[in-house]
Formats: structure tokens, C-alpha cells, sequence
């Protein structure tokens, strides 16, 4: 019998790079920020990194709009320190995956310049989505899909003579218009940029909106009315064509040259059946499923949310994943409360989160329990606040930089600069520091939870059996022993069999208190 793959358990530690640590004084992280924490990463225990995109891109959507998907933008670092992390995190048992952004670039790469310059229904256009306006002089959008951004999907150009031109789809920011996957020069690229990224030694990828890149033939108007706007659902025309499993199919046949490395898509696909069609042996290696993410604190949604994961993969034979937030989402302190309450309750969850079997995610600053962040207007980023009418808030407060030492910000995120968003003065306490010498913090829990999760026997089997429990509680056995339980009541309850191996909070006279999980061998 050959060896599970590396990543069927492994804890991802995901890494939103502008934030993570900043080792040239501009306020920005990089890569230098990375290697020099990577003695940080080794400490927490995390198996391997995710770094969110670090490639050329005028940071548009801070990377996820990308103009030479070969190159590391200068912001982060150069070739050269890629190189240096790979060889270093290896050197500490870290493997290294990147983002690769396949459905969009920026309109900055080389090839929607040259579409732009190029005549409608040239090869050039043909590498994008262009299509004619409709009404009077074609001054109305092609179709009636909206960007998951807000506002419409399509952006009109003007021709070289100055006339009013084509338009061209977007289903993000007009600075990221979709690329026309029909046309096999967009495959022939993107295996190039595997192949690139693999020759330089990294273990894999997490693929950016795996559900997207196919587009329905002719692009059709959609009844936006009756099926619910911007839910990613799985009978919106934007995403989960089926062409995309072609796509995939052709990624995976590129990895293969490459054994053991792994691409994880990013999949909104709530449907069971439909997600587990992406997860398999001439497909994806893993999945993102969001649905813990989504659950709300209570014992019925939680374990919903995990029966649902786990047969969405079960039926293909795939590894489920887990995660509890990424750099899209409002942080699970404040998501469940905010104060005592959101982070007792986050600590509960990550104890959920890494008694289940499967690679389990972890965003970072997740450790820390930092809560989001209410910035001021001004100090506010992401297109999704600009473009949305301030209707929301976008997602930089789940973006703020990582608090690493000393009392005040900057906190050693940055050595001269002021960061990119303004940092809490009162996240002195939740500093690495601060928390690396107190038994009760957030970073003790997870580093505690990961050297067990790591080295205890009873974590193996990738089955779970469930305990009857009372209303409001939930526990789970794996088939290696170990037990997790959750109080999501408001009064405290016992224990299920077992010796205590770990709890998220202090037993009250041996019973675990409301908002909190233990762990039980
Ligand atoms: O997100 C894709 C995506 O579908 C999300 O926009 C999701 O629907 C939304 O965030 C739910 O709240 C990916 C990246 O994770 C995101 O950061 C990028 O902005 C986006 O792709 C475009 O590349």
C-alpha cells in the first residue's frame, strides 16, 4: 500500500501577503517578511503555506488581477526570493503553494493591451470576451449579468479610431476581464505558468474561482429575478458550466508530470453532487468547501455543515477540507459575536475544525483571534466598497496587517512605514509576542491543537461516527480515537467518555462550559 499524499491531513496556513509581514519598510508585506517569519510558522506547526497571489499585478483586487502571472511583482519581492522561501520552508518541513488566477487577468497583461489595440473579431480580442453592444449603436451591455463586484459584468472600450467599441465581460472588477477558455492558447498559458512555478520547486496551487472560467454558450441574458442575485448559486450562468471540468482535467494532466503536487480549487458549489465532480483522480486534489465558514456557532448548522462536507467528497473517494475563514470573509470572532463571546467561541471551532479528518486551512491572524477590523472610510481598499455604492464595507477588515510585537502599532508588522490599513492600538494584547508567553491565548490553543493533531495516533481514520448528544451539543469519535465536543448551550454539560486531552476553555467543576469544545481520547 503506498502512502496517503501529503496534503490528505496537512494544515495549510494561508498567507494574505500585503499582511503578513513587511520586511522592506513600505507598509506592504512581502516575501522577505515571509522568509523572515518562517521560524514563526515552524513554531505554530502548520504543514504547509498558501500564499494569496504574490505575481505581477497593479493590485487592482491586491493581486488577484494579474498582469505577467510569471513574475513576482516588485511590491513583494523578486524570482530571486521566491526562490529563497521555497528552499527555506522546505528546509523547515513547510511546503510551499501559490494562487494562480486562470478566469481573469488585469487589464494590464500583455495580451488585453494588444486586444485593446487589435480590431474587433481579431485573435487578439479572441483571448478575452468581447462581444458587440446591444439596442441603439450598441450602447446596451451584450447581456444582463451583473459583476460579483456590483454593476454590470461587461465594460465598453473605445476603438483605435475613438469610436465606441466592443464590450468585454468581467465577472469581477473591470480591471480583471475574463478569459476566453475556448480558445486553447488561454490552456497552452496557464500550463506554462504551472509548469514554471513547479520547476521552481512549489508543492501546488489553490485555484482561483475553480467554478468559473467556462462560460455557457452565447452568453445568454439570465431571469435574475426568481434565482437569488450574486449567491454563487449553482444555476447561475456564470459559474459551474460544464466545460470547466476540461479545464481541470488539462491543469491536472500538467501536475501529473509533477508527482506529489496538489491544486485545491476554490469551489461556491453548494450542491453535493456538482462539487464532488471537481474532486477527483483526473481532477482537483482538494476542494475548498465553505460550508463550516458559513455555519452559524450552534451545534445543528455545525454538524450540518460537516455531514454535508464530508459527502460532497465521500462519493468520489476525495479528502474533505475545512476552514472557518479566508481573506473574503468577516473574521469568525467577530462572526460570532465579537468580545468574550466571538473569540471563546472561535476557540471552540478551531477545535472543531482540526479534530475533523481531511487538510484543514487556517488564514492567518486566525491564530491570534484577531476580530475584524472598522476602519474609517478613507483608509478603506478593496473594489468591492468602491464599486458597491458604500452599500458595504468590502473586505479589508479582515485584511488588516498581523500584530507580531511590542505595545504599540506598528507592531513589528512594518520597521519604518505606517501600514496599508491603520492597525488597533488595543491589539497589544493579541500581539505573537504577548500571546507566545500566555498558556491561555488564542496561539497557544492552535499551537497546542497542531502538535497534538501531529503527533497523537489517535487522529487517523478518515471517518467519523457521531455521538447522540443533547440539544444544543455535538460530538464525534474518529475511527483512531479521538473524541470532539461541543457546547453551543448557554449552561455547561458533561463530558463524553474519555480522557481530557485538550479544552478551549477551563472546565467548570469537570463539565465544559458553554461556547467551548474539548478534545478526549
Ligand atoms: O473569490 C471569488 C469569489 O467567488 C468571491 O468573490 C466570493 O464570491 C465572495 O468573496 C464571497 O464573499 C476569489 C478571491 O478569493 C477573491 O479575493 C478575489 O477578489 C476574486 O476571486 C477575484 O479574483
Amino acid at each position: 500500500p503506498t502512502a496517503d499524499p501529503w496534503w490528505t491531513n496537512a494544515v495549510f496556513y494561508q498567507i494574505y501577503p500585503r499582511s503578513f509581514a513587511d520586511s522592506n519598510g513600505d507598509g506592504v508585506g512581502d516575501l522577505g517578511g515571509v522568509r523572515e517569519r518562517l521560524g514563526y510558522l515552524e513554531l505554530l506547526g502548520v504543514d504547509a503555506i498558501w500564499l494569496s497571489p504574490v505575481m505581477r499585478s497593479p493590485m487592482a483586487d491586491h493581486g488577484y488581477d494579474v498582469s505577467d502571472p510569471r513574475d513576482i511583482d516588485p511590491l513583494f519581492g523578486d524570482l530571486e526570493a521566491m526562490s529563497a522561501l521555497v528552499t527555506e520552508a522546505h528546509a523547515r518541513k513547510i511546503r510551499v503553494t501559490m494562487d494562480l488566477v486562470p478566469n481573469h487577468t488585469s487589464v494590464e497583461h500583455e495580451w488585453f493591451t494588444a486586444a485593446l489595440a487589435a480590431a474587433p473579431g481579431s485573435p487578439e480580442r479572441d483571448r478575452y470576451l468581447f462581444r458587440d453592444g446591444r439596442g441603439a449603436d450598441g450602447a446596451e451591455p451584450p447581456n444582463n449579468w451583473p459583476s460579483i463586484f456590483g454593476g454590470p459584468a461587461w465594460t465598453r472600450v473605445t476603438e483605435a479610431d475613438g469610436s465606441p467599441g466592443q464590450w468585454y465581460l468581467h465577472i469581477f472588477a473591470p480591471e480583471q476581464p475574463d478569459l476566453n477558455w475556448e480558445n486553447p492558447e488561454v490552456a497552452e498559458d496557464l500550463a506554462k505558468t504551472l509548469r514554471f512555478w513547479l520547476d521552481l520547486g512549489v508543492d501546488g496551487f489553490r485555484i482561483d474561482v475553480a467554478h468559473g472560467m467556462a462560460k455557457p454558450e452565447g452568453l445568454p441574458d439570465h431571469d435574475w429575478d426568481t434565482n437569488k442575485l450574486l449567491s454563487n448559486d449553482d444555476d447561475d450562468p456564470r459559474f459551474n458550466n460544464p466545460g470547466v471540468h476540461e479545464i481541470h482535467r488539462g491543469l491536472r494532466r500538467v501536475m501529473d508530470e509533477y508527482p506529489g503536487t496538489m491544486a485545491v480549487g476554490e469551489i461556491w458549489v453548494r450542491d453535493n453532487e456538482r462539487f464532488g465532480e471537481y474532486i477527483r483522480p483526473d481532477e482537483l486534489h482538494l476542494g475548498f468547501n465553505f460550508r463550516l465558514a458559513e455555519a452559524e456557532f450552534g451545534a445543528e448548522s455545525v454538524r450540518a455543515a460537516i455531514e454535508n462536507s464530508l459527502a460532497a467528497v465521500a462519493g468520489v473517494g476525495g479528502t474533505p477540507t475545512w476552514t472557518l475563514s479566508n481573506h473574503d470573509v468577516e473574521r469568525e470572532v467577530t462572526r460570532y459575536g465579537g468580545g468574550r463571546v466571538g473569540t471563546d467561541r472561535a476557540r471552540a471551532m478551531a477545535l472543531v475544525e482540526l479534530a475533523l479528518p481531511g487538510a484543514a486551512f487556517i488564514y492567518n491572524g486566525a491564530e491570534l483571534g484577531l476580530p475584524n477590523v472598522e476602519l474609517p472610510d478613507s483608509a478603506l481598499q478593496d473594489p468591492v466598497w468602491e464599486r458597491s455604492g458604500h452599500t458595504e464595507r468590502g473586505r479589508d477588515g479582515c485584511r488588516v496587517p498581523l500584530p507580531w510585537e511590542r505595545a504599540t502599532p506598528p507592531f513589528g508588522f512594518t520597521s519604518v512605514g505606517s501600514p496599508w490599513l491603520p492597525m488597533p492600538p488595543e491589539w497589544a494584547s493579541l500581539t505573537v509576542e504577548a500571546q507566545l508567553e500566555d498558556l491561555g491565548s488564542m496561539l497557544t490553543l492552535y499551537r497546542t491543537a497542531l502538535d497534538l493533531r501531529g503527533t497523537r495516533p489517535e487522529f487517523s481514520g478518515t471517518e467519523i461516527d457521531w455521538y447522540g448528544s443533547p440539544p444544543g451539543c455535538l460530538a464525534f469519535r474518529r475511527r483512531g480515537g479521538l473524541t470532539c465536543a461541543l457546547n453551543a448551550t448557554d449552561a455547561p454539560i458533561p463530558l463524553p467518555p474519555g480522557e481530557l486531552l485538550l479544552a478551549s476553555a477551563p472546565l467548570v467543576d469537570g463539565a465544559l462550559p458553554c461556547n467551548a469544545a474539548a478534545w478526549l481520547v
